[in-house]
């Protein structure tokens, strides 16, 4: 996920995606839908500006309450068209903008990194009684890990974009990760890439070892955490969640 350049024009974007539907051969109809689709990315990017900003009301105030904020960095993106259009075939959908918006829920993407597991889920908890964002969907692959390894909270929200025409809520996929996780996901994905996506069994092996390690580095933050904050006032965190 490529951090999110904000100086870019909106019309350079325009461009790029005219450009991929030309050269998406057989797809005319999808490219006859340029007109609006071409209009989408501003959308996205402002649906994410807006969820950024959100995001940074809660650091704020995290700050000013507990004198730290549990989140380490934030990233966003507008995915390529490229890889919008790859995804919407590889998942065998048709090339239609109902079926873009309807399926590919990653076109705005963010990636919060918290220093704890639990922060992940405090945020999120309080994502979800919020009335300006939608909680679509939650993927858990941290008490669920992929088989590669791979952790990370996926949580699908729709946010609303208030337009002349009336109020849209765009969605927008946030993923959020410790640091130990951030830093193996890299890894992987560098891997991953370097090997043509066919990692020798050797590595997927080292690999899995090394989620395993990141894994029990996170709990063993936690402990120290508990320690910590017994010494001082208690845990004030405890939401019963995995951690
Ligand atoms: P990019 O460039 O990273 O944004 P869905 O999006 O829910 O309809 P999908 O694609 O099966 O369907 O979703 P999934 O697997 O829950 O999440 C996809 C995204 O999670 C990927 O985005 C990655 O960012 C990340 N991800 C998922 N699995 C792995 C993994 O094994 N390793 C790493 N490093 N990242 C992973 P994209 O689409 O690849 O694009």
């Amino acid at each position: 996920m490529e951090e999110h350049d904000s100086t870019q024009p909106a019309l350079n974007q325009l461009q790029i995606h005219v450009k991929d539907l030309q050269q998406w051969q057989g797809n005319e109809d999808f490219a006859n839908q340029a007109e609006e689709f071409k209009a989408l990315p501003a959308l996205y990017r402002h649906a994410l500006n807006d969820l950024q900003n959100k995001i940074d009301v809660i650091k704020t105030e995290w700050q000013i309450r507990d004198g730290f904020s549990p989140i380490e960095h934030i990233k966003s993106r507008i995915k390529e068209p490229k890889s919008i259009l790859q995804k919407m075939q590889r998942k065998g959908y048709e090339f239609s903008l109902e079926n873009m918006e309807l399926h590919i829920h990653d076109i705005a993407g963010m990636r919060i990194v918290c220093a704890f597991v639990k922060d992940i889920y405090r945020l999120v908890d309080h994502l979800s009684v919020r009335e300006d964002i939608r909680v679509l969907e939650i993927k858990d692959y941290i008490a669920f890990p992929k088989p590669n390894g791979y952790q990370s909270l996926h949580v699908i929200v729709a946010i609303p974009l208030v337009l002349m025409e009336g109020t849209r809520w765009v969605k927008a996929e946030i993923q959020l990760r410790t640091l130990a996780m951030d830093f193996w996901a890299s890894m992987e994905h560098i891997l991953y890439y370097k090997f043509d996506k066919q990692l020798p069994p050797h590595v997927a092996e080292e690999l899995k070892e090394a989620a395993r390690a990141a894994d029990e580095l996170d709990q063993k933050m936690l402990r120290l955490r508990r320690e910590i904050l017994e010494l001082t006032e208690g845990d004030s965190f405890g939401n019963g969640h995995k951690y």
